[in-house]
């Protein structure tokens, strides 16, 4: 014990940290292009396999469903990363669930309200990894972090979540997304560091 009688009460927070990213305490907005105006009243998410629409939610219908709470560190492939963040919203488990429905692929798309698209295997979305966010730290999500919803995949790049969530495509394949046609690795797993995909 020589050497170690005082105990560090700081918990070890580098060891949350991915391979070369960086604590912020701050909430940067990252968007490709301007916030979309998009009021709860519009706002729709239309489930669909390929072209076939499976199901529709307005916001009335969506509320309804069940409601998780989650705390979860988040990575953003521009090597800031911060922890504890609050979150609510539903799971996609319970998505699929009130649409009756297996998955009927591996792969799907989510697509956004400004154009905006990402790429994830189903199996990332299920068993309690991923929901549709409504609120972040207890207040409704503010329009520049992608309210009234945005899909959240905490445990890959942040690039994942995407904002103003309106659209979940199955795909028979595994389909490049906005980011990952234009370099960015397919599945974005930050304790991997898949940042770039071949030839990123
Ligand atoms: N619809 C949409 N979703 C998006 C983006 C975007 O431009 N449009 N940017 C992505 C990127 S690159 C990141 S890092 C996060 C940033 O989310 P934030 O602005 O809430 O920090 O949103 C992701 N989701
Ligand atoms: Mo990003």
């Amino acid at each position: 014990m020589s050497g170690s009688d005082h105990r560090d009460h700081a918990p070890d927070l580098t060891a949350r940290l991915p391979p070369r990213q960086v604590l912020t305490a701050k909430f940067p907005v990252m968007s490709m292009d301007a916030t979309p105006a998009l009021s709860a009243a519009d706002w729709t998410l239309t489930l669909k396999h390929g072209v076939r629409p499976l199901k529709r939610w307005d916001w009335a219908a969506f509320s309804a469903l069940p409601r998780q709470r989650i705390v979860r560190d988040i990575h953003c492939v521009t090597r800031w990363s911060k922890l504890d963040t609050a979150w609510e919203g539903v799971a996609l488990d319970d998505l699929l669930a009130d649409a009756g429905l297996a998955a009927p692929t591996g792969f799907l798309l989510a697509h956004s309200a400004d154009g905006y698209s990402t790429n994830l295997a189903t199996a990332d979305l299920l068993d309690g990894r991923a929901m549709i966010a409504t609120h972040y730290d207890g207040q409704p999500l503010t329009p520049a972090h992608g309210g009234p919803a945005r899909l959240l995949v905490p445990h890959l790049y942040f690039w994942k979540s995407a904002k103003w969530f309106t659209g979940l495509q199955f795909t028979a394949r595994e389909e490049a997304g906005f980011w990952e046609l234009r370099g960015y690795h397919l599945r974005g797993d930050p304790w991997k560091e898949e940042r770039f995909g071949e030839g990123g």
